[in-house]
């Protein structure tokens, strides 16, 4: 089938009459879309079960990603390009009368996820499949994936994302292989006739957890790995719910409901914790059918004995939300298999993996003691022995450290810290970028680090480049081919030899072609969605990703508000023409982040409606960014905002995705935007603001005064005066919130503090835009250095170093 145009025409023309009830000449491209998914599940099928079998064959150690999120985004693209068959499916569709973009569009996004956590396991996925390491993510099919986001008159809507309306044709329903997990119910302590204490789990509440495989495709080598999504459902004597017709006596007993809700929806909050009952429920439901799950085929197909438990899997908890994992496999291997307590521990710390991707107070899980005790008895147990044990531990082998055991305990003033049990049930502790385990090692977890310091390691985030490169901006990616060959696809570090092209006038001349016409297709999405007209040859300065006031989409709207200034006193000012485009969801009971959203569109509604600056200036709010909108707007990018306050972005990877597709990165010295800095040079980046170690000294030692800017700076001063005088057309005092919290909060993110630094580095990007040549030589050197930055180099360090994997050759 693979290269066989008239093959693939022929069985997709089956595939609209057998499966679709459809001909050629009367489907639609949902029709279309249906039988080209089906055509490639079908052809994956007999690889998906033979990765799986020689896995177990050669009893292959086995990577477990457990996530809370995978955002997955759509994979018909993806999946049609990692198994082959891009162009002739392509050529089919429009042989069918269809667009092939109007065909992938069908596919609804897999929304799973809030942001860089979510995205990340999704990229690790593709990484692992395509470097044919045996690997299965575990998650949860959450009905409802993250919020569809509309803005009314300038304000945030949030809408449910009711994403499998219509049939997901990815993920095969795996109802044999349910399993049952408990909540609440007691613990009756008893001595077993093998005279070890017995613990008998009783009264409890039973979920049905029905796992749903999604295939994961590796890249052009016949390796399919699985994402297993579990499904909550109300247990059912008479087998699987869905085919048996009485289910109805469950309907009555009502509960169905409290059952099912804990596969309902994804908690949309990407940095504040909120001790909710259902999420702690969502994260041991996730957890508990995980390790079962693993603990069953475990038996089944290895014949390595349980304290070898750790030579079959290796089990990555992506930050601390299933880190309820290392209880619940103590109690599995206690309290099912027999284990002493020891031996049951030994294990457990031999398996475990803890990612953290955040240093963000409000984002640390602390679970509070009555509420894990009541819902999960068992595990309170469990980790209050942990802790019991820990304690002892820290008493007498380490004297000098008793006075801090409060501070390192995992339970203290009732409340349980999951980042502390990550980290006492795990053999490896990462951070996600150079500055970022720095920080955990010197701030963050110091005492832990002095503790474990072999535990700690660094592993630099990365994503997947045949998304978010190959998928998304073919031009680019032919024309790279043409220059060096199309060994970067499966070595993407080959990229670098595009410097040998840094000054090749052709090539330079092609590549500006390129991103032309990246920019052409974008401002069609963008008329198409807003009405807005935006002109291409404008600098596209784009800022995408969640909305939280440490990412300064605020900083960003100060500048355009200095811009519109300077051009309202000054028309004639000599300015490159600009786009700003933003792209951010904020958490719905964030409440400062929803009123910058709305700052944004007003600002932006002021100015695209002025006809004094109109032409040097638009600002554009792109509703619902999500994987899809990302992928139309990255290629079309000209400059990244990656402006976090230092210290507090973990790693981004954002930043690494507009570098892949050539755009030059303003930004602060924070997470992964330092180590692009190091590969590119100065000469390539712009770089501005406080250093990690100063915000950090402020923290420490106080001294920053916002307001002394205020009344110091007339620019800040008017911008700020303009916020809450009625300028932007609102009743007075319109966003005093946002006001005060920069004036009377001390503005705890450094945003006027930056304001000057940002608006300097602005002014060079504006000069250097202007030397196209030298410009484009900058998005060269970019791409040449951004291999670093694929998944698959982080996915061999953690192979390599964390996991000890080896591929399935
Ligand atoms: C409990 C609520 C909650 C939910 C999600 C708290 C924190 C999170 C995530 C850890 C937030 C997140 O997505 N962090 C981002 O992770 C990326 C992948 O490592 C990094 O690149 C980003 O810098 C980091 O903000």
């Amino acid at each position: 089938m693979r290269n066989d145009f008239e093959t693939f025409f022929q069985l997709t023309k089956e595939k609209l009459e057998n499966e679709c009830q459809t001909t050629v000449d009367d489907c639609t491209a949902s029709d279309v879309y249906y039988a080209i998914a089906s055509i490639v599940k079908n052809d994956l099928i007999g690889d998906w079960s033979k990765t799986e079998n020689e896995t177990n064959n050669k009893s292959a150690k086995k990577v477990c990603y457990l996530s809370m999120e995978f955002l997955v985004g759509r994979l018909i693209e993806n999946n049609l390009i990692n198994r082959g068959v891009l162009n002739i499916a392509k050529e089919t569709i429009q042989e069918l009368g269809f667009e092939p973009e109007e065909v992938f569009m069908q596919e609804p996004d897999a929304a799973l996820g809030n942001g860089g956590l979510g995205r990340l396991a999704a990229c690790f996925l593709d990484s692992l499949a395509s470097l044919r390491y045996p690997a299965c993510g575990y998650g949860i099919r959450y009905r409802y994936g993250l919020f569809q986001q509309r803005i009314i008159q300038g304000e945030q809507i949030e809408l449910p994302d009711y994403w499998l309306e219509q049939r997901y044709p990815w993920e095969e329903r795996k109802f044999e292989e349910a399993v049952s997990v408990h909540f609440g119910g007691t613990v009756r302590t008893s001595t077993h006739e093998d005279g070890k204490l017995q613990f008998d789990y009783e009264h409890t509440d039973e979920v049905l957890a029905v796992p749903y495989d999604i295939p994961i495709t590796g890249f052009d080598n016949e390796f399919v790995n699985t994402l297993r999504l579990y499904s909550a459902e109300t247990p059912s004597p008479l087998g699987d719910p869905v085919t048996c017709e009485d289910v109805a006596y469950y309907h009555e007993l009502g509960h169905e409901h409290d059952i099912t809700q804990i596969s309902g929806y994804l908690y949309p909050d990407d940095s504040s914790y909120e001790g909710k009952r259902l999420r702690l429920k969502q994260q041991y439901f996730l957890v508990s059918a995980s390790l079962q799950n693993m603990l069953r085929s475990f038996k089944e197909n290895s014949q390595r004995t349980l304290n070898e438990f750790h030579e079959s899997f290796a089990i990555q908890i992506n930050d601390t939300h299933p880190s309820l994992a290392i209880p619940e496999l103590m109690r599995l291997l206690m309290d099912q298999e027999r284990l002493s307590w020891d031996e049951a521990w030994k294990i457990t710390t031999q398996t475990f993996a803890y990612t953290n991707h955040t240093t963000l107070q409000e984002a640390l899980e602390t679970w509070p003691k009555e509420m894990l005790e009541s819902l999960l008895p068992r595990i309170y147990m469990i980790i209050d022995e942990i802790n019991e044990r820990f304690c002892q531990s820290l008493w007498f082998d380490y004297p000098e450290l008793r006075e801090k055991i409060p501070e390192l305990a995992i339970i203290a003033d009732d409340q349980v810290k999951m980042a502390h049990l990550a980290l006492v049930g795990s053999f490896s502790v990462n951070g996600v970028a150079r500055l970022h385990t720095n920080i955990l090692k010197e701030q963050e977890m110091k005492t832990f680090y002095t503790l474990f310091p072999d535990r700690f390691n660094n592993k630099t985030n990365g994503i997947t480049h045949r998304r978010w490169l190959l998928q998304i901006n073919p031009s680019l990616s032919s024309l790279i081919t043409d220059a060096i060959g199309p060994k970067w696809i499966h070595e993407p570090q080959a990229l670098i030899q595009l410097l040998r092209y840094a000054n090749d006038a052709p090539f330079l001349q092609q590549m500006d072609e390129v991103k032309r016409e990246n920019k052409r297709l974008l401002s069609e999405y963008i008329y198409q969605e807003t009405g807005m007209t935006v002109d291409e040859n404008s600098i596209f300065d784009v800022h995408v990703k969640r909305l939280h006031e440490y990412k300064r989409q605020l900083l960003n709207v100060f500048h355009i508000l200095h811009l519109y200034n300077e051009l309202k006193e000054n028309p004639q000012l000599d300015v490159t023409p600009r786009t700003f485009i933003f792209g951010a969801k904020a958490a719905p009971n964030y409440y400062l982040a929803k009123e910058i959203i709305k700052f944004i569109n007003v600002v932006a509604s002021i100015i695209n409606n002025d006809p004094d600056v109109r032409d040097k200036l638009k600002v554009i709010f792109l509703e619902n960014y999500n994987v899809s909108v990302a992928e139309r707007i990255i290629p079309a990018t000209d400059l990244s905002e990656q402006i976090s306050t230092a210290g507090k972005e973990a790693s981004g990877t954002g930043n690494m995705k507009m570098m892949m597709n050539g755009a030059v990165t303003i930004g602060t010295l924070d997470g992964a935007n330092i180590e692009i800095r190091d590969l590119v040079g100065d000469e390539n980046i712009f770089i501005f603001g406080l250093r990690a170690e100063e915000v950090q000294a402020y923290h420490n030692n106080g001294g920053y005064m916002a307001r002394d800017l205020y009344n110091t700076d007339p620019r800040i001063k008017r911008i700020l005066d303009q916020m809450h005088n009625g300028t932007f057309g609102r009743e007075e005092r319109a966003f005093k919130d946002l006001y005060y919290n920069l004036l009377y909060h001390n503005d705890p993110y450094f945003v006027l503090k930056d304001f000057d630094a940002y608006i300097e580095t602005h002014e060079l990007v504006e000069r250097a835009y202007r030397n196209r040549g030298e410009w484009t030589q900058m998005n060269v050197a970019n791409i040449a250095y951004s291999g670093k930055f694929s998944s698959d180099r982080t996915i061999q360090e953690y192979a390599s170093q964390i996991w000890k994997l080896k591929p399935l050759l």
